[in-house]
């Protein structure tokens, strides 16, 4: 058998790609949930049952925002159904309107949460090391339209609060944080929670913390958290006295008993997470063209996302090409945030343009993969998805002729 053919071989039992089974009977994904104590939760629903409290500002709401405040070091929290709505009912009771600057490195409802109310989402590149808004691009972007500038803590990292605040202070806006990937974390060594005028929390099922659907803004402003219970409780202030336009943006008891649940298993969350982490850390060591996105020691982290940064060029494998490979074992990672909002509608119509001034975020959307972990992982797994990554990229050159040739026609 010639060097060729035995190689050849190897790959076709090593790889699902080359026709071995996928190294997973079940797909792996990247956003398992969490679920903490399934015992307590149960309590908890038998006794909102025997209750008949399902919603509007039930106990278990009040208790999660009194948690939460706690916890955070913030003086309100206004629990809410989820935080594209939070977005939505704190970018209203700002004031905000005519032109806010975000980035386009994100997940599509930062933007949708200001285009919803007529408002347009201005793009702003990130920075390439933090991912974050770059506050260096940012006061370019300032015209006589804009009002706000809402950073993004991407992956939990803390974008620059203070840069974004001077520039918020010189140039009269407001300023609020997407904080949806950062719950726990912290920024400068304080909880997250109390930066700028107000941040929203996600508490989806995907997220750190957990609630199934659920989200969550928090301020030191007294009035605008009075402003936002109103909006979420459709501008009523008593049985009959509307105030405000308003909407639906109320928590249920349901979620927050989860959500209480959930916060009392943080601790062991963030164990597992940074157990995850350190674990893929030493898997992906030494792969070329593989680099895994750090959290910053000095800070509090969730560890929630996994992120690997894929050189082309020295993987010799596409960040893509990686990504099929993977999907074929089971391990259904993802592009998170390919390809940027920008390039979504209705924003590309709108600015079609808009790739040239965003070059850090093309780059970006182009070569990051997200990889799964949660309690629904661990060493082992992770070892066995490090494996098949490695072994790609051993052998990149077949692989990537395998997946030409096994490419449907059109694509
Ligand atoms: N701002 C930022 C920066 C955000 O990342 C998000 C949400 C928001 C605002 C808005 O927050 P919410 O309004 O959702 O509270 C997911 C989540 O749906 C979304 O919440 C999240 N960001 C985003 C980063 O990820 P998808 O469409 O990519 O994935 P999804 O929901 O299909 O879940 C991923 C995988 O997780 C699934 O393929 C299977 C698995 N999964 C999912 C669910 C829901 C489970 O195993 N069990 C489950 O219950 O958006």
């Amino acid at each position: 058998m010639s060097a060729f053919t035995q190689h050849a071989t190897d790959l076709q039992y090593r790889l699902a790609l080359f026709g071995a089974p996928p190294a997973f009977a079940e797909r792996l994904h990247v956003g398992r949930p969490n679920i903490g104590n399934r015992a307590r939760l149960m309590e908890r629903f038998d006794d909102l049952l025997d209750r008949r409290w399902l919603t509007n500002d039930g106990p278990y709401v009040l208790e999660l925002e009194r948690r939460i405040a706690a916890l955070l070091g913030v003086r309100n929290v206004v629990a809410m159904c989820n935080a594209t709505v939070a977005l939505e009912i704190a970018i209203r009771a700002l004031g905000l309107t005519g032109e806010v600057i975000v980035p386009s490195f994100t997940f599509v409802a930062t933007a949708h949460a200001l285009q919803w109310q007529q408002i347009t989402p201005v793009f702003c590149d990130v920075d390439r090391h933090t991912h974050n808004i770059d506050p260096a691009r940012v006061e370019e972007l300032v015209t006589p339209r804009t009002t706000g500038i809402i950073g993004v803590h991407l992956w939990g990292r803390p974008a620059d609060a203070a840069a974004l605040g001077e520039i918020a202070a010189r140039r009269r806006l407001r300023l609020m944080f997407d904080a949806a990937h950062a719950f726990g974390c912290s920024a400068g060594g304080r909880m997250i929670g109390a930066l700028g005028d107000a941040e929203v929390f996600s508490f989806h099922a995907t997220k750190f913390l957990n609630s199934g659907e659920g989200g969550a803004v928090t301020t030191n402003d007294d009035e605008l958290a009075q402003r936002m219970r109103l909006m979420r409780n459709f501008g009523f202030a008593g049985y009959d006295e509307v105030v405000y336009v308003g909407t639906n943006g109320k928590m249920n008891e349901l979620s927050a008993a989860m959500g209480l649940t959930s916060l009392e298993a943080m601790d062991a969350f963030i164990a597992v997470n940074r157990a995850n982490h350190a674990a893929y850390a030493a898997a992906l060591d030494g792969i070329p063209g593989l680099t895994l996105l750090r959290y910053d020691d000095r800070e509090r982290s969730n560890f929630q996302y996994v992120v690997v940064d894929v050189e082309e060029a020295e993987a010799g494998l596409s960040r893509d090409e990686l990504q099929q490979v993977l999907q074929a074992e089971q391990v259904m990672a993802r592009r998170y945030f390919h390809p940027g909002v920008h390039r979504m509608e209705p924003y590309r119509s709108y600015f079609p343009q808009a790739g040239r001034v965003l070059p850090e975020t093309e780059r970006l959307t182009r070569r990051v993969l997200t990889l799964p972990t949660g309690t629904a992982v661990d060493a082992e797994i992770i070892g066995r998805v490090c494996d098949i990554i490695r072994l790609a990229v051993q052998h990149a050159p077949q692989v990537r002729e395998r997946l030409r040739a096994t490419a449907p026609a059109s694509a």
